[in-house]
């Protein structure tokens, strides 16, 4: 295809509440929203004008990663973009199997080049009337819906926020987790729920393998997994704390490609991989972490960043994988935004629709998406 223009627009979304992690507190959400304009090729292989979109999850600061929103979108106007358009003038097919080769001597930025792909992705599946599911290859038409509860002042909080999305019919309960806020919670969500109901932590690599012990105690309460309880850096780590533990091991922050989930699965850290398109640098390596980890025999389940109805609608897509056999942080639009900058995501039985219409299938409504605009840039070849 061919990249004429991409605007970089930078909107703020309020949250329904405050959303607690081990690392910070979110009162709103700055995403960074990608429109690009070009040609690509049609059903019938002529050449017709697109428009694709995409969102980066980096956050506002550099806490859950190294990246953070102001910094993608420089590395994509200084770095990315200027790289992808000299490539077209030289001659190369920019498409989205090229762009993560292309990019590749810019070392880093995962989050950033996966929403510069995910852009290009959207544009070639619209201009020819596919949708990213369907590309994908996916094998259901709805994911069941996971939610990620935050942590909060206290323990009653706790139990009527996991109330109120029990009742919304969410098919799991992934508590946040950090010292100090772990066994308490989880055991009184225990004792509240029943065992029946789905539940799992993340920690958001908030504890060290000193608190070996503590972690071992939540093996009581029959977790789905635990996540990420150790730092990026500590893949070992991990696979040592896994011998100690009956929980399986599950890892989000650590695995940043494919070739670091293969060897976090031959250490033995990882029983199941938290997939995230942008912490891995985009919608295609995530499904070769898919390939892999169902290769390996390991489950997946798709991850969540706050996004906006895009990210959610490529997510919902990428979750349609025969491999993701654990319910995702897929959840409706209304359990972080009161307005959504698409058509929101809403719950139905416990699941969320995958968009079957092209490419991602969703776009922003001109209007929301205009009233929470702070700035944007529009980046064409020079
Ligand atoms: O459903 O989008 C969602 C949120 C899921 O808890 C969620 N994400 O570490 O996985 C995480 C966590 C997160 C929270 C990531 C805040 C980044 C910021």
């Amino acid at each position: 295809m061919r990249i004429e223009s991409v605007e970089l627009r930078h909107v703020e979304l309020p949250l329904v509440s405050p959303f607690t992690t081990s690392f910070s507190t979110q009162t709103r959400r700055h995403a960074l929203v990608l429109r690009l304009d070009g040609t690509a090729a049609d059903a019938s292989g002529a050449l017709a004008s697109v428009t694709g979109w995409a969102e980066c999850v980096a956050l506002a600061d550099p806490f859950y990663s190294p990246e953070y929103i102001d910094g993608c979108a420089d590395v994509i106007k200084r770095y990315l973009l200027p790289t992808l358009y000299a490539a077209q003038d030289a001659g190369t097919d920019v498409t989205a199997e090229t762009v993560g080769y292309l990019l590749r001597h810019i070392v880093g930025q995962p989050m950033a080049k996966s929403a510069v792909e995910m852009a290009v992705l959207d544009a070639q599946l619209r201009a020819r009337g596919e949708s990213l599911a369907h590309y994908f290859g996916a094998v259901r038409t709805s994911v069941p819906s996971g939610v990620s509860v935050g942590i909060m002042d206290t323990v009653p909080e706790l139990l009527d926020a996991v109330a109120g999305y029990v009742e919304q019919g969410y098919v799991r309960i992934k508590l946040k987790i950090k010292p100090g806020w772990d066994l308490a919670p989880v055991r009184a969500v225990r004792e509240r729920f029943g065992d029946e109901l789905l539940l799992q932590v993340d920690a958001n690599a908030a504890y060290t393998l000193v608190d070996a012990p503590l972690l071992r105690r939540l093996d009581a309460f029959n977790l789905l997994l635990i996540e990420q309880p150790l730092g990026e850096d500590d893949v070992f780590q991990h696979a040592q704390l896994a011998k100690l533990m009956t929980t399986p091991m599950c890892l989000d922050e650590s695995i940043t490609s494919a070739k670091s989930a293969a060897d976090a699965i031959s250490l033995g850290a990882v029983d199941v991989i938290n997939i995230k398109p942008g912490r891995v640098g985009g919608y295609l390596e995530a499904r070769r972490i898919h390939d892999l980890a169902k290769a390996h025999g390991k489950a997946v389940w798709c991850g969540g960043m706050l996004e906006t109805g895009l990210g959610r609608a490529a997510n919902a897509a990428l979750a349609g994988l025969d491999g993701f056999t654990l319910p995702g942080d897929i959840s409706a639009s209304d359990r972080f935004y009161a307005q959504d900058i698409t058509e929101p995501f809403v719950l139905r039985d416990g699941r969320i629709d995958i968009p079957q219409g092209p490419g991602i299938g969703v776009e922003p409504i001109p209007d929301v998406l205009a009233s929470f605009t702070t700035g944007s840039e529009v980046l064409t070849p020079s």
